[in-house]
């Protein structure tokens, strides 16, 4: 891969995390994963200045707001932190100080997993706060800020302006009762510490913010209209005093030993905190020290974040289950001895396959060592091999299927083993469950349990057989009152009319997830032109390759998936996006512009092809499809002719272009 192309692919990466991150308060991986990849991309672009792009996101700080909640223009920015990952990086860090501050002194405090944000006071009033945004905008959040009740509303003795920033975060203990309660009522549970901060402070109904046991470290006086600091410790010192409740660990260092030691005890702490911190940051402890060092436009030079590896604790591997996946696949699960890991109890960890179990020789009875892959799903690492019972024998991994019992067998090049039961219980009840999903037709109420028992009664055994459901059927049933069974009936009524972008994602075809499965709906319009869309049309639709096109057609050339598409359709179930269809007219065709054009620039002109799905290429060939030839035309015309590829003039081409599509 070149440079440029790495360079595409971690800004096409980072924006899909931080879309994730930021207005969906679903992180797909850790911040130390997307930070290393941003320290990657920032390294590519600093070395091939060229590849920079207007809208890299190391151009940006952050994402933006959501809807919901009014903007909030920040006085003075909210800034973002340099992450360094190395204490080698950190002494560079010291370096590049030194070459302007002759005696620095450096603050090291803990970095808090939560959420950044901005407190303004006005006479000692609490007045309006809001969450950090893009580091310029961020969401008036002040309603529910005031239902933290580690911010003070009144303050005595202080300035009649002032700005404090800080991080609201949620303990451990305050997730783990949140996360209780929510699954007993069928709810999500949130991922981490951060998530259930974010989601919580993030709540249009400031009654439910006021419910969950939300907290505040604050960090740094963002302004004030009459008091002047010297040092950034002086003013912690001084929230301290003036109630706000201050991260409860800042010490001053005169030299970078001592701060990378700091860093260093921070971390074995770390496990020991009632509350996530996800680093440690180093800043200029002087404010005229701060002056001159200056930032980037990302972030200060003044401080650094120094980003901890995930944590990693050992326990005992009681047992392996396997679970059947939708499309058939057996993973290995260890079920473990549990332990408290990055913010919450684990007691199950992914093992992927069996070629992970056997490279790391992985066996029951061992202790091993598990972290959280992406801060979220648990995995195991490596095992202790001092620590393994004599008795311990190599796992295997089943030959049929524990659910169904059909035989298991390993698709061609792939690491995974699949279940080959036609209609094993297992793959129906993910299907369903994926169909239901949140992501897909979100049927609130339709969750593992219910899911379950339908099937198991046999009323359902397709995802078409819910659209048939009556309330009698249900009231049959165990589980159900006549409250809970209307309720059923209802969400999936109205998922009748989800976009169809959701129905695309729910049908749950291979490589086909919620993003592929919008740039489908916006390219087609209808389910009735994606079903008959050719390979060609399908490479033309944003972030569809080869391998996506080719389990699309799969899929929509199985009869069992024509059968539940004319069922979904008898149901009334919506076939239509909400958005207009892109105009495909050029999919598949390679233009060539040749001679002046009187009414585009090249660009403009390649760009008005591409729009329509098309591409251009700088040279004739066999391959190219159509040539628009402008005044004084040479060479490629001539070759053209005598290709016999279709030629167009300028005129001609405009007038194809405005063609409806
Ligand atoms: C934290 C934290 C975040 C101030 C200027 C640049 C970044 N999450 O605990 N940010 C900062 O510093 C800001 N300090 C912190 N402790």
């Amino acid at each position: 891969m070149t440079a440029k192309e790495r360079a595409a692919y971690l800004r096409e990466r980072l924006f899909y995390y931080a879309k994730l991150y930021y207005e969906e308060d679903a992180p797909a991986i850790s911040d130390y994963e997307y930070d290393l990849l941003m320290q990657e991309l920032r390294r590519i672009e600093a070395e091939n200045p060229e590849l920079i792009t207007p809208d890299s996101p190391t151009m940006h700080v952050g994402g933006a707001p959501v809807e919901g909640f009014e903007q909030f223009h920040h006085e003075v920015p909210l800034q973002s932190l340099n992450d360094v990952f190395s204490f080698e990086e950190v002494e560079a860090f010291d370096r590049r100080v030194r070459e302007v501050i002759a005696e620095p002194a450096y603050v090291v405090e803990l970095k808090i997993d939560g959420l950044s944000v901005a407190l303004e006071y006005q006479d000692g009033f609490f007045l309006r706060g809001a969450t950090r945004g893009n580091g310029e905008v961020g969401e008036d959040v002040t309603q529910n800020l005031r239902t933290v009740r580690s911010i003070p509303l009144t303050l005595e003795n202080v300035p009649g302006r002032l700005v404090v920033r800080g991080e609201v975060y949620m303990d451990h203990h305050a997730l783990e009762v949140l996360n209780q309660k929510r699954e007993e009522e069928g709810q999500p549970l949130f991922a981490n510490c951060r998530n259930a901060a974010a989601g919580s402070l993030r709540q249009l109904d400031s009654r439910v913010t006021a419910s969950r046991a939300l907290d505040i470290f604050c960090f740094n006086v963002q302004s004030s209209s009459d008091v002047n600091f010297v040092r950034h410790s002086e003013s912690l010192d001084w929230l301290k005093a003036h109630g706000f409740k201050v991260s409860p660990t800042y010490r001053v260092f005169q030299n970078i030993s001592d701060v990378c030691e700091e860093i260093r005890r921070l971390g074995e702490m770390r496990g020991k905190l009632s509350f996530d911190i996800d680093g440690a940051v180093v800043k200029v402890d002087s404010l005229s020290d701060r002056e001159l060092l200056g930032a980037t436009s990302k972030a200060p030079r003044w401080a650094v974040a120094y980003k901890y590896p995930p944590e990693e604790k050992a326990t005992l591997l009681r047992d392996i289950v396997v679970s059947v996946g939708r499309m058939g696949t057996l993973t290995p699960n260890a079920v473990l001895e549990p332990v408290r890991v990055a913010g919450s109890l684990v007691s199950r960890a992914s093992l992927h396959n069996e070629a992970y179990i056997r490279e790391k020789d992985i066996r029951i009875g061992d202790t091993v060592i598990i972290r959280k892959a992406g801060d979220i799903i648990p995995e195991v690492v490596t095992v202790v091999p001092e620590l393994r019972p004599e008795n311990a024998a190599p796992y295997a991994m089943p030959a049929f299927c524990p659910v169904c019992g059909a035989p298991v067998s390993r698709i061609e090049g792939e690491a995974a083993l699949r279940c080959t039961g036609a209609e094993c219980p297992a793959q129906l009840l993910r299907n369903l469950e994926h169909f239901a999903s949140r992501a897909a037709m979100d049927i609130e109420g339709l969750g593992e349990a219910v899911t379950e028992q339908l099937m198991k009664s046999g009323l359902v055994t397709s995802c078409a057989d819910l659209y048939d459901l009556r309330l009698e059927d249900l009231l049959k049933l165990d589980r159900f009152a006549q409250k809970s069974a209307e309720n059923l009936i209802r969400s999936i009524d109205e998922s009748r009319h989800r976009d169809l972008s959701r129905l695309i994602c729910a049908f749950g075809i291979r490589q086909v997830g919620e993003r592929a499965a919008r740039s489908l709906a916006r390219a087609f319009g209808t389910l009735d032109r994606l079903m008959s869309a050719t390979r060609e049309e399908l490479l033309a639709v944003e972030d569809i390759g080869g391998i996506t096109a080719d389990c699309i057609l799969e899929w929509f050339s199985q009869e069992q998936s024509q059968d539940v598409i004319a069922r979904l359709r008898a149901a009334g179930v919506n076939f239509e996006s909400e958005e207009s269809p892109v105009d495909l007219r050029f999919a598949g065709l390679t233009f060539v512009l040749t001679g002046s054009l009187e009414h585009f620039t090249r660009d403009k002109a390649a760009e008005e092809i591409e729009k329509r799905g098309g591409r251009v290429s700088g040279s004739v060939s066999k391959k190219t499809s159509v040539v628009v030839a402008g005044e004084n035309a040479g060479s490629k015309l001539e070759k053209a002719r005598n290709l016999g590829i279709r030629v167009m003039d300028e005129s001609e081409f405009l007038k194809t272009l405005q063609e409806e599509s």
